[in-house]
């Protein structure tokens, strides 16, 4: 018979084991008595010496350090116990609003390796929204902000460590416009980033705080990082153990949905010694008017820009697509900008990026055009998300008049 005691007495096992059921089969095999239900045939007195393996009296927590844009409750932990080169799944936990899971029940032996995987809990639709969401147009103008093509700002100049490695995105250790066209790519929705970044467990880096503090470019979003990363070790003569994870996600050059590193101050974090500037994200804000109307038997969605100083701007817009058709975006907006729009599940990606870094002309506009035989407007377009970027490279939180 084996028991599994946690925070027990230690000078008392017997006291603390409590046989509530008991299942006892006799030798011919077709007879089975069970306690409580039945009688099982035994001894008047049993005894019961117990020797305890091991008292581990820890409580032990996983902490995930998530960005406030990412929704730990949709992201599952899975423990694993490593015993030379084999993998066995101990539980499975579902992250708090905190990014924390208490896996004291987990962890029982103080002699084997744990590892930590985080995988998604949430829908496809909700990872789908989650990969929308962390590049966007201002991911593009800061990257070509740092690559030194964005009217001024040059390498080292804008980006942290992590960003260094987040918008590296053709993966060739320095960042360059090509990084920034890739991203630009996958706003106009050209290509896709994440056709080989397709999972959580793929675009979403969770890394222990001691290694994510101290990364460097070779190791994040590498195919070899899971041989490189050290799962940190539990120190049991604790209380309370806290093991510490900190997320970046690949293509998230603004850290919209990553975290910067616990120790800002190590000189030893930047990557290929270049000089670090700090602020990466100026709140700043744009203002635009939007309104949804009905104009000549179309659904007209019209922004209209009343900043000066916006250089990029991207907006996605879901509509009703079993009462709406997609027609066009109509732009109004200079003669110096890129502009893109397309549709599709019910959902448009529109935008303008003008690339010089010269600011999109105050009162510009975009008109959104659906085709459908409605009376009225309301709850057929909705705004799904809005980015934008300063003609410095920093990111501007959309305003709506
Ligand atoms: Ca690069
Ligand atoms: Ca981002």
């Amino acid at each position: 018979m084996f028991f599994k005691v946690k925070d027990a007495d230690v000078v008392n096992y017997e006291k603390a084991i409590n046989i509530t059921m008991a299942r006892a089969a006799d030798n011919t095999g077709d007879q089975e008595y069970v306690h409580p239900t039945g009688t099982v045939l035994a001894y008047p007195t049993q005894y019961i010496e117990f020797e305890p393996l091991e008292d581990l009296d820890s409580n032990i927590y996983v902490r995930v350090d998530f960005n406030e844009n990412v929704d730990p409750t949709k992201v599952k932990l899975v423990v694993k116990e490593i015993v030379g080169d084999d993998e066995t799944i101990v539980g499975t936990a579902v992250l708090d609003e905190s990014g924390d899971a208490n896996i004291t029940e987990f962890i029982t032996k103080s002699d084997v390796d744990y590892a930590y995987e985080f995988v998604w809990n949430g829908s496809e639709e909700e990872l789908q929204d989650l990969k929308d969401n962390i590049v966007t147009i201002s991911d593009v103008v800061i990257t070509l902000e740092e690559a030194g093509e964005f009217e001024h700002g040059g390498v080292g100049e804008v980006f942290g460590p992590i960003q260094y490695i987040t918008a590296d995105v053709d993966g060739n250790q320095e960042i360059t416009g090509q990084d920034a066209f890739i991203l630009l790519a996958h706003v106009l929705e050209e290509s896709d980033l994440y056709s080989e970044y397709d999972t959580f467990e793929e675009f979403a880096g969770v890394i222990p705080a001691e290694f994510y503090d101290s990364v460097t470019i070779e190791t994040l979003f590498s195919d070899e990082e899971g041989d490189d990363v050290e799962y940190p070790d539990i120190d049991f003569s604790e209380d309370s153990v806290d093991l510490i994870f900190r997320t970046a996600m690949f293509g998230d050059a603004n850290l919209s949905h990553s975290v910067e590193q616990g120790d800002q101050e190590n000189s030893n974090l930047s990557a290929k010694g270049f000089q670090y500037g700090t602020a990466t994200i100026a709140e700043s804000f744009i203002d635009a008017n939007y309104t949804v109307s009905l104009e000549g038997g179309k659904v007209v969605a019209t922004l209209e820009i009343l900043s000066k100083d916006t250089s990029a701007l991207q907006l996605k817009l879901d509509y009703d697509n079993t009462r709406l058709a997609f027609e066009e975006v109509v732009f109004n907006t200079g003669n110096t900008t890129t502009n893109f729009g397309s549709a599709k599940n019910g959902r448009v990606n529109l935008g303008s990026i003008n690339s010089n870094g010269e600011a999109i002309p105050e009162n510009s506009t975009i008109k959104v055009i659906f085709d459908g035989s409605v009376n009225s407007t309301v709850g057929l377009v909705n705004i799904f998300n809005t980015d934008a970027a300063s003609t410095s490279g920093f990111q501007q939180i959309l305003r709506l008049q």
